[in-house]
């Protein structure tokens, strides 16, 4: 299933639920804006999700209306993440899924940190 990209916020959704607490993680940080996680699906030996706290279906929605500071926010984090996990020297991809063509599955604005092994060449 993949959603619209667009529209509303979801409160029910699946990061809303962990973002709230209702739902565990395996939590790799947290700051006033920005939460991060391992994905239950991994698809690399490391493979976080990296998301804001305040509700943003996707990249466009996110890029209007956060502030500057959130914005910065989850970049720095995600260097942060990156450098922490050992990703520097191996490499690593940062990416956004946004909206049906893109496969998006949970419709609040996520970035994915994939590493830790040769990563598939980049699909087009
Ligand atoms: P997408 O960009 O929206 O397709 O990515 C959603 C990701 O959320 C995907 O990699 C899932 O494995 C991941 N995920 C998760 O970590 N925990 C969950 O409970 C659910 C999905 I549902």
């Amino acid at each position: 299933m993949s959603v619209s990209g667009t529209g509303t916020y979801e409160p029910g959704n699946i990061f809303a639920r962990i973002l709230r607490g209702e739902i565990p993680c395996n939590k790799v940080f947290e700051n006033d804006y920005v939460f991060a996680f391992h994905d239950i699906s991994p698809k690399a030996p490391v493979h976080v999700l990296i998301i804001p706290k305040k509700p943003y279906v996707s990249f466009i929605d996110f890029s209007k209306t956060a502030s500057a500071e959130e914005i910065a926010a989850i970049m720095q984090a995600t260097g942060h993440i990156a450098a922490s996990l050992d990703l520097e020297e191996g490499g690593y991809r940062v990416i956004t899924n946004a909206g049906h063509n893109a496969g998006q599955e949970v419709p609040h604005f996520h970035l994915h940190l994939m590493g830790g092994k040769a990563l598939p060449a980049f699909p087009g």
